[in-house]
């Protein structure tokens, strides 16, 4: 790994943020009107999530937020990226809006407004009402025409609060892990749905962006995906083919339609023998290409494949979970590679390269496109410690993480990529998905059975880089 050539300046316009999620913060399941979501169903199944976690509780960011509104002004935070659980403000996904719920996300963004912090709110981070689920999901179209009812219900309810509005957050999660691989929500395994799922979300964000445009005009629209930066193992051209096909599949089914106003053509017969993709109609593909402000990028880490010779032993590495399903659709014949470390502790290769490698490509695919870093951030196993008294929580691991990839960023930018932001994934430690309470990504450290929320050396860290616009040497 690059050394950050460090001190490194930023813009002044240049906004630092933090981001979180409803279901892995909230909590109050059951309050306020709430209905159930297909993570509330999930997370209640026996051996979905580790330890038979929920989000029943998470960190009690419901009755807590003022707390962590004062968090955020401390850090000085220029902006926040939350999302909007739609079962808790149209329960069930249908019919008029649930005062209720809608209260909490206006006290949030008065909070947000009072303290200068812009909103950055997300219409979907996962959480579907249950009742949507039980007539298809996103494999059916009709979710795509709900979802747009209810951005245009909240939109109006919200809209001139929110600085930025994001449609979905990782499409490709929702679509892949939700309905193939299995290991999120609603735990599918069946590569057509998925695939069907792909178009109804891109569909669903055409939609949506169409009401936020009416509704919300001097809202910046977006949506954020986690784009992925695939290497091929080696220099063969079979490999070259494997990246080929798991990037139509992993960034161009979403990047393609929203941005060039079409599907990769070699995706169609990359799946022909799962779908023939007779749920794309007439008048989708340009509803879907609607023009964005700004494109959230999601970055973690980077992917290594190889295309499977047929002879030697199969390779699958993490990426997966626990699931023997693979997310990647038709593509059983390509391996996944064990990467080099080092590695955070979801066991993912840290690889600042493809955060600068992945900006520079998207900005060359789209010059004109604005880019935000939506999340980046990684869990570790931190160290809490007494110090007179005083819990501190050490984490110099996440600090040079954290590091790295900002300085990553601006490698990017100093070759001409547009990129206006950066969201630290994430504010606070929360409920991981399928590895419940056990993995810890937040800079505020949360005791998970007192709730008591103790910054973390990072979160110091953030504050002083927020305050000076520089990341520090480290
Ligand atoms: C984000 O997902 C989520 O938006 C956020 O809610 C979550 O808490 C956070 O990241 C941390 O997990 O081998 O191609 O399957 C990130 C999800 C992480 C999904 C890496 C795919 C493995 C790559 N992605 N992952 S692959």
């Amino acid at each position: 790994m690059t050394v950050p050539a460090a001190p490194r300046s930023f813009p002044d316009g240049f906004t630092w943020g933090s981001a979180t999620a409803s279901y892995q913060i909230e909590g109050a399941a059951t309050e306020g009107g709430r209905g159930p979501s297909i993570w509330d169903t999930f997370s209640h199944t026996p051996g979905k999530v580790l330890g038979g976690d929920t989000g029943d509780v998470a960190v009690d960011h419901y009755h807590r937020y003022e707390e962590d509104l004062d968090a955020m002004k401390a850090m000085g935070l220029g902006a926040y990226r939350f999302s909007i659980a739609w079962p808790r403000v149209q329960p069930g996904g249908r019919g008029p809006l649930n005062p209720e719920g809608v209260a909490f996300y206006s006290k949030l963004l008065d909070g947000l407004i009072a303290r200068g912090i812009k909103p950055v709110a997300t219409l979907y981070h996962w959480d579907l009402p249950q009742e949507l689920e039980d007539e298809g999901g996103w494999t059916a179209r009709e979710t795509a025409l709900r979802f747009e009812e209810y951005a245009r219900l909240i939109v109006a309810a919200l809209g001139d609060r929110v600085h930025t509005w994001t449609t979905f957050n990782e499409p490709w999660c929702t679509a892949y892990l939700g309905y193939a691989s299995g290991v999120h929500a609603p735990g599918r395994h069946d590569g057509a749905a998925a695939l069907a799922a792909v178009h109804h979300l891109n569909l669903a964000h055409g939609l949506a962006g169409r009401a936020i445009r009416e509704l919300a005009p001097n809202a910046q629209l977006s949506i954020t995906l986690n784009l992925h930066v695939i290497r091929p193992r080696s220099s063969s051209t079979d490999d070259a083919r494997a990246v080929q096909r798991l990037d139509d599949l992993g960034n161009g089914a979403f990047l393609g339609p929203l941005l060039d106003g079409a599907y990769p053509e070699r995706l169609f017969g990359d799946t022909a023998k799962t779908t023939d993709w007779s749920f794309v109609l007439d008048g989708d593909l340009e509803l879907i290409n609607i023009p964005i402000d700004v494109l959230g990028i999601n970055y973690y880490s980077t992917t290594r494949v190889a295309l499977w010779d047929g002879v030697s032993d199969r390779v699958m590495a993490d990426g997966h979970g626990d699931s023997p399903y693979s997310p990647w659709v038709d593509c059983d014949d390509i391996d996944f590679l064990v990467q080099p470390g080092p590695y955070t502790a979801m066991g993912w290769n840290i690889d600042p390269s493809g955060m600068t490698e992945l900006l520079l490509r998207t900005s060359k695919a789209y010059p004109h496109q604005p880019m935000m870093i939506t999340e980046n951030g990684a869990a570790f196993d931190d160290v809490v410690v007494d110090e007179d008294g005083v819990a501190r929580i050490h984490d110099p691991l996440r600090v040079d993480y954290l590091s790295r990839h900002i300085d990553a960023v601006g490698v990017a930018m100093d070759a001409g990529a547009d990129v206006r932001g950066y969201f630290l994934w994430s504010l606070l430690d929360n409920f991981e998905w399928s590895y419940g309470y056990s993995k810890r990504f937040g800079i505020i450290g949360v005791d998970f059975d007192t709730q008591v929320r103790t910054w973390k050396d990072s979160a110091l860290w953030y504050q002083e880089l927020i305050r000076t616009h520089q990341l520090p040497a480290i």
